[in-house]
């Protein structure tokens, strides 16, 4: 299983990208990177960390709640390049304290940071003293910034590595990225994967000990790690972004599922169909956005799903936050500990529960959505229990809250990226499928999965719903928002042979390309080639 392998280390760019071509492409900004290291400090970087951003085919805003998803990683991703910085004793500058950080990044406007961590418990922090229990990093949730998701990344490590025992290197680090910010191409967890890795690579901890256990970490672990540090940016975001980065294969989508427990499996995507990106250029600043965007979502998905299972009869303790996908599993006779239903059966109570969502519409049909008051009261709990599961953990600002038409969507979501699944899979097994038809049932599902998004989930803006209409009149099969939507980008589904004319058509029609040329517009409009995960470069002595 790809979750159970362990994370690939390098000390040869041939074997990391597998063919010469591709690798004399990418071995410049590898280079640029190390002499640039040594440039600025002093010395050679002991490794350098990758993690590709991905994009999301199909599967929008379902991965927390516990639904599979489609995406598949991009050649774009985070590099970042680090070296022990050694200690002199005693350590005479704040930035030779244990764990001390001096972060730089290629982009200029990314300015150089210094920042060590602080054990929770305070005291010395020697080697023999273990009484560290916890460390701290001081991220500010409230800006962003762009040594938030380093830090995020270097928690997990922290508090799985260090916690009573030894103490992290001093470290230097250089960051360069590919992944245009805010573009819902998951530049966020990019860096955070990468960051995970580097921290646990610089202080030897990528082979061995995971958790106390004597093992080695494994992709999987990884992902929760990395899943973990994420939210301590202040996103409660599902695990799709982190899965995708770290576990994808060249030339195939990931169908990743995460309930009972996280698992991937590669669904090979059909010859002759190629996904292009293209940026609204609207940028969406998730982190900032959160409690009118993001995580509302995930509270309305979250009350949506209790008040569903109250209705349906369905088994959900008074603590328990029951997901969309736990309703139906439950409702359906699920047993978690034999491993998730078959996806026919999945199929089958998706199919189903459609006819049941009526129970969390407001009562007038001309209203908003439901008022808190409301919520609570459908939902069975006191107003204090409902603030203490659904809200205490987590910052919103709404007046309504629209369940049925979330429920709507992650349902009829759900269900498209099974059914998406299976063209790939029936593509791939028959030689007789027609490729333009296969083209068109998948397009077919990315157009619905774009007006669920937009009329349902809410997740589009004006400029996302034009790109993807210009893409279709460009000749597109499908397209649709691609990651959390307000903003970033669009995937569009199109027939290989007419990829070229297609991008030309885009950036004639699409005001915000007017003008752009060559590498510019090929920073805004790209075809994706699905990448290869997160791992690690060794430099040798
Ligand atoms: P983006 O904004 O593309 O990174 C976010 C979440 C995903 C998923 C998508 C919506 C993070 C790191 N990622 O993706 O888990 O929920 O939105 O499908 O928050």
């Amino acid at each position: 299983m790809a979750a159970q392998q362990p994370i690939p280390v390098y000390t040869n760019l041939a074997d990391l990208y597998g063919n010469l071509g591709t690798t004399l492409n990418h071995a410049e900004r590898w280079n640029h990177l190390a002499e640039e290291f040594q440039k600025r400090f002093g010395r050679k970087p002991a490794y350098i960390a990758r993690a590709p951003g991905r994009v999301n085919l199909i599967g929008e805003h379902i991965d927390y709640c516990l639904f599979g998803v489609l995406p598949a990683a991009v050649e774009r991703d985070i590099l970042i390049a680090c070296a022990p910085r050694s200690t002199p004793h005693p350590p005479s500058e704040p930035h030779h304290e244990a764990g001390s950080v001096i972060a730089e990044n290629l982009q200029p406007k990314y300015k150089r940071q210094i920042f060590t961590p602080a054990p929770k418990r305070k005291g010395s922090v020697s080697e023999d003293q273990v009484h560290i229990e916890d460390w701290d990093l001081d991220i500010n949730t409230k800006e962003l910034r762009w040594e938030s998701y380093v830090k995020a990344g270097y928690y997990g490590v922290l508090n799985n590595y260090f916690v009573g025992q030894g103490l992290p290197v001093p470290v230097d680090i250089l960051v360069t990225g590919t992944v245009p910010a805010g573009s819902g191409l998951s530049s966020s967890a990019a860096m955070v994967v990468a960051s995970t890795l580097m921290f646990l690579a610089v202080n030897n901890k990528l082979e061995n000990n995971f958790k106390g256990t004597g093992d080695q970490i494994t992709k999987g672990q990884l992902v929760e790690m990395a899943v973990m540090n994420e939210k301590r940016v202040g996103v409660n975001s599902g695990g799709m972004d982190q899965a995708a980065s770290v576990i994808s294969v060249p030339s195939s989508a990931l169908y990743i599922s995460f309930f009972p427990t996280l698992s991937a499996v590669t669904t090979p995507l059909p010859p002759g169909a190629v996904f292009v990106c293209a940026n609204s250029l609207v940028v969406s600043d998730k982190a900032v956005t959160a409690k009118r965007n993001y995580n509302l979502r995930v509270v309305e998905t979250l009350t949506a799903a209790r008040i569903l299972a109250r209705h349906l009869g369905v088994r959900v303790g008074k603590d328990e936050k029951i997901t969309l996908r736990e309703v139906v599993g439950r409702l359906a006779g699920e047993v978690e500990e034999e491993g998730e239903m078959s996806l026919e059966k999945l199929k089958e109570a998706l199919q189903k529960i459609d006819g049941e969502l009526a129970v969390l519409k407001p009562s007038a049909s001309d209203r908003l959505g439901l008022t808190m008051e409301e919520m609570v009261e459908m939902s069975g709990l006191s107003e204090a229990e409902f603030n203490d599961v659904y809200l205490s953990w987590v910052e919103v600002e709404a007046t309504h809250f629209n369940l049925y038409k979330r429920a709507r969507h992650v349902y009829s979501e759900a269900l498209r990226v099974l059914q998406f699944r299976q063209v790939c899979l029936d593509a791939a097994a028959s030689s007789s499928s027609s490729p333009i038809a296969v083209i068109e049932a998948l397009g077919t599902l990315m157009n619905e999965s774009q007006t669920s998004c937009r009329d349902l989930y809410e997740c589009s803006c004006p400029e996302l719903n034009e790109l993807t209409g210009l893409a279709i009149k460009a000749g597109a099969y499908g397209s649709r928002l691609t990651g959390a939507g307000w903003g970033g980008c669009t995937v569009s589904i199109v027939a290989e042979d007419n990829v070229d004319a297609f991008i030309k058509k885009i950036s004639e029609t699409y005001g915000p390309y007017k003008g752009l040329q060559g590498e510019e517009l090929s920073e805004v409009i790209f075809a994706t080639k699905p990448s290869t995960g997160a791992c690690v470069f060794k430099f040798e002595d």
